[in-house]
């Protein structure tokens, strides 16, 4: 089936910005996808478009939407709805240089995943059986990765840590890894209103914590897990996103919450504490963008028990991961950081062959599209990442998620739980921790 249409559109994001929708026809076969935006972008990312000015905070896209709608009729109207390797090659001829947007890769990536949409609707198939049959491997459940406080700059840099995270390695399947995480996420609102600290919800639904230390935050989640009744890190287990770009001034890194400045030797000391003292067996960009050396200082120092993943610096890159994957043990796979679903399974390939782990993941803007889950299941990826369990455009991919999860099982597919997490404390034990204390299943 041929392309014969391609609709532009504004719509409106979780931070009540613009964003853009696409929307692809071919016969009756529609897809339709939204771009999410990141706020801690790494500098190697593919860039989005704005209109600029002062309308809507510069971040109106209609003017680009007006320019890019004909580009795309031109160039995509007439081609095979299913091949999306030469859809994404149009895209990409657009736009050939990925830092200095034509069109956008807000406009690029809400294309490319309309057209998978597209296409699989085409052949009547679900997205994540078509992604897994045309661009992945075998289609398996992730463990989702779920923040519960939410700081850096989704929190104004209310904490330093960008995310805190809890992931489930003893739940069986994804219901159960949801249903535990929602219970510490309710134990860490509770502890923190009883200590006065609860400050409202970061941009990604996680508690806006007040707190006057990095090492306070630490240990309020520690202790909501243990509330919540699960053993740490067997069954519930913490993990950060340090988004330590953000905090590096260019000379060092400044942990305001801790009224301290650190050179990178230093920093790596401090996270390598934390993971000493806190039950944390995942950390991503533990270093800023530019030092892939310091990253793999602490990969050496953190080895056989946490997990490092890389997301600013590594921006979903195939060439990169090729040369600098080896720094760390994950990638996070973020396909606007991409462009084209093409060239983010051309990093997930290139991430498979150079061993490491990958996380699928949202970005702070989002909407309810839910294309990322179906990503997640139809590429294989070991997490899914899409911040915290509450607001819609969470919870959309958390419950598109649980929907997939039926299908897959119906149809003999597996949940990738502890595996999820190999080499770190979590992993090897087997199933010994896999029933909760809480007695709540
Ligand atoms: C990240 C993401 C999601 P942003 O850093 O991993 O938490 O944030 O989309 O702002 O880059
Ligand atoms: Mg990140």
């Amino acid at each position: 089936m041929k392309v014969d249409d391609v609709i532009v559109r504004r719509v409106w994001d979780s931070r009540g910005r613009p964003t853009v929708e696409v929307e692809l026809r071919a016969g009756a076969a529609i897809g339709r996808a939204i771009a999410p935006s990141g706020a801690s972008t790494g500098r190697g990312e593919a860039a989005e478009r704005r209109d600029g000015g002062s309308r809507l905070g510069g971040f109106d896209v209609s003017d680009v939407l007006d320019h890019a709608g004909p580009l795309l009729r031109a160039a995509l109207v007439g081609l095979d709805i299913n091949d999306q390797a030469a859809i994404d090659r149009r895209l990409r001829e657009l736009e050939p240089d990925k830092h200095h947007p034509m069109i956008g890769a807000n406009v690029t990536i809400a294309t490319s995943m309309a057209a998978a949409w597209a296409g699989a609707s085409a052949v009547s198939r679900p997205l994540w059986r078509h992604l897994s049959d045309t661009l992945g491997g075998p289609a398996r459940l992730p463990l989702p990765e779920i923040q519960i406080l939410g700081g850096g700059a989704h929190a104004d840099g209310r904490l330093d840590i960008q995310d805190l995270l809890v992931v489930a390695p003893g739940a069986s399947s994804v219901v159960q890894a949801l249903e535990w995480t929602a219970e510490v996420y309710l134990c860490a609102g509770a502890l923190l209103q009883e200590g006065g600290r609860r400050g409202g919800v970061a941009d990604e639904g996680g508690w806006w914590p007040r707190f006057d230390s990095n090492d306070d935050a630490l240990a309020l989640l520690t202790k909501a897990i243990e509330r919540a009744g699960y053993e740490a890190p067997n069954q519930v287990a913490i993990a950060l996103d340090i988004a330590a770009s953000q905090l590096w001034d260019g000379a060092r890194y400044q942990l305001r919450c801790d009224h301290v400045a650190l050179d990178g030797p230093e920093m790596v000391t401090t996270l390598v504490g934390w993971c000493d003292r806190y039950p944390i067996v995942s950390v991503e960009d533990p270093l800023a963008e530019h030092d892939a050396a310091g990253v793999s200082a602490f990969t050496r120092a953190v080895t056989g028990r946490v997990q490092v993943v890389g997301d600013d610096l590594l921006v979903t890159d195939a060439a990169l991961v090729r040369s600098i994957g080896d720094s760390v043990t994950t990638m996070l796979l973020k396909p606007n950081q991409a462009g084209t679903l093409t060239e983010a399974a051309a990093a997930l390939a290139a991430a498979r062959a150079a061993g490491l782990t990958v996380i699928a993941s949202a970005r702070s803007g989002e909407s309810e599209d839910v294309t990322i889950a179906h990503i997640a299941v139809g590429w294989g990826t070991e997490g899914l990442k899409v911040g915290s369990i509450t607001r819609g455009e969470r919870t959309a991919k958390w419950n598109e998620l649980l929907r997939i999860e039926e299908a897959v099982v119906a149809s003999g597919g597996s949940f990738v739980g502890r595996a999820a997490l190999r080499g770190t404390a979590a992993a090897p034990q087997a199933d010994q921790w896999s029933t909760p204390r809480n007695g709540n299943e």
